[in-house]
């Protein structure tokens, strides 16, 4: 018998959600899941190259935290290289994601990119990152330009938190501790959101990692650290909101540890013949989603029937998002060297 690593079930009357944003979260979380089938789909029909992760199974992460506790198009995200979903929920359409998947001009990252490089300004989406831990200094930066806005330059509307993604694999890197002691030493706005998802390509966690509870390894960076369960959206909701909470008030910055699944392999290429089939049938039976449709069917915040329809209508955006991608040029080899550096536009 495999013993999982789980957290008790969150206690969903404890949770003030509203019809509206129950709905807007589910439709988040759908949005995830779709879109990566679609892109499994369109990999494996040729459309697009290189090595491609997919978020399967750790939806309530991003939209807990991102579509439930951040304002997205103001607060900033960054993710790795399991970037798409995290670019959705930070609000880049559907089709700019697809279209950059496709190698187009017209995605986010005008085709440059591809799967593991996701890029929104707008969106204040920092980027996805190849190289593992590469974005925790990045989005520390990002956190440190709000502090210097707001405290040196007084600049009223700086008042941004930064979400900064990374896996398990990652919090062994030397750039994760590094980054927590300066985020902590300046009381940066940032939420550090380890996704636990058990696995570094083939590594198993505890193989690797002296103490495999990372939310432990904030207190001795004099930082709030919790853990919580990755695959429940509402708890995840509600950790994430407390941890903005306190980087809007000055108070500093949180690490998350959130206990996830993926349920795909690594990557598309990745046969997935390493973790057992025990194991993936206990994390396949918490499947975030269906465990928010009884969180809001329960709750009455929703009838069947009406998020069968939002699954539809995600369905229709993502279709007429392949359409998108499909029809859209390719980057015109005359501009290859551009977007190498910032252009003055
Ligand atoms: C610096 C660096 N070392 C090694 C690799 C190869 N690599 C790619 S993904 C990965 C595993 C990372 O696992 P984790 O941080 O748990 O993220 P997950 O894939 O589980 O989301 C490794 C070792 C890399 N991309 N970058
Ligand atoms: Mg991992």
């Amino acid at each position: 018998m495999v013993t999982e690593r789980t957290l008790p079930t969150s206690n969903p009357d404890s949770a003030a959600i509203s019809r509206e944003e129950g709905l807007r979260i589910y439709k988040d979380m759908v949005l995830g899941r779709l879109f990566e089938d679609k892109c499994a789909e369109m990999y494996y029909r040729g459309k697009m190259f290189g090595f491609v992760h997919l978020y399967n199974g750790q939806e309530a992460v991003s939209s807990g935290v991102i579509q439930a506790a951040m304002n997205p198009g103001d607060d900033y995200v960054c993710s790795t290289y399991r970037d798409h979903v995290h670019a959705l929920s930070a609000g880049v359409p559907a089709r700019e994601v697809m279209a950059e998947l496709f190698g187009k001009a017209t995605g986010c990252s005008k085709g440059r990119g591809g799967s593991m490089h996701m890029f929104s300004n707008e969106h204040k989406l920092l980027g996805g990152y190849a190289f593992v831990a590469e974005g925790i200094p990045v989005a520390m930066g990002a956190a440190f330009q709000v502090r210097y806005r707001k405290e040196v330059m007084k600049d009223p509307n700086a008042n941004q938190v930064v979400a900064c993604f990374f896996g398990d694999g990652a919090s062994n890197n030397g750039q994760f501790f590094e980054t927590l002691n300066m985020a902590s030493l300046w009381k940066l706005p940032i939420l550090f959101v380890v996704e636990n998802n058990k696995w570094a390509i083939g590594m198993a966690h505890e193989r690797a990692t002296s103490q495999p509870e990372i939310y432990k390894k904030a207190s001795v960076f004099n930082m709030a650290g919790v853990e919580v369960d990755g695959m429940d959206v509402v708890a995840v909701r509600a950790v994430a909101n407390e941890a903005v909470k306190r980087a809007r008030a000055g108070e500093g910055p949180t690490l998350i540890e959130a206990l996830t699944y993926r349920f795909r392999g690594h990557s598309l290429a990745d046969p997935d013949e390493l973790r057992s089939k025990e194991e993936k049938e206990i994390w396949f039976a918490r499947d975030p989603i269906n465990r928010f449709e009884t969180f809001l069917t329960s709750n009455n915040l929703a009838k069947a029937e009406e998020l069968k329809e939002i699954q539809a209508e995600v369905q229709r955006t993502i279709d007429e998002a392949v359409e998108f991608a499909e029809s859209s040029p390719e980057p015109d080899p005359s501009e290859l060297r551009r977007f190498i550096f910032a252009e003055d536009v």
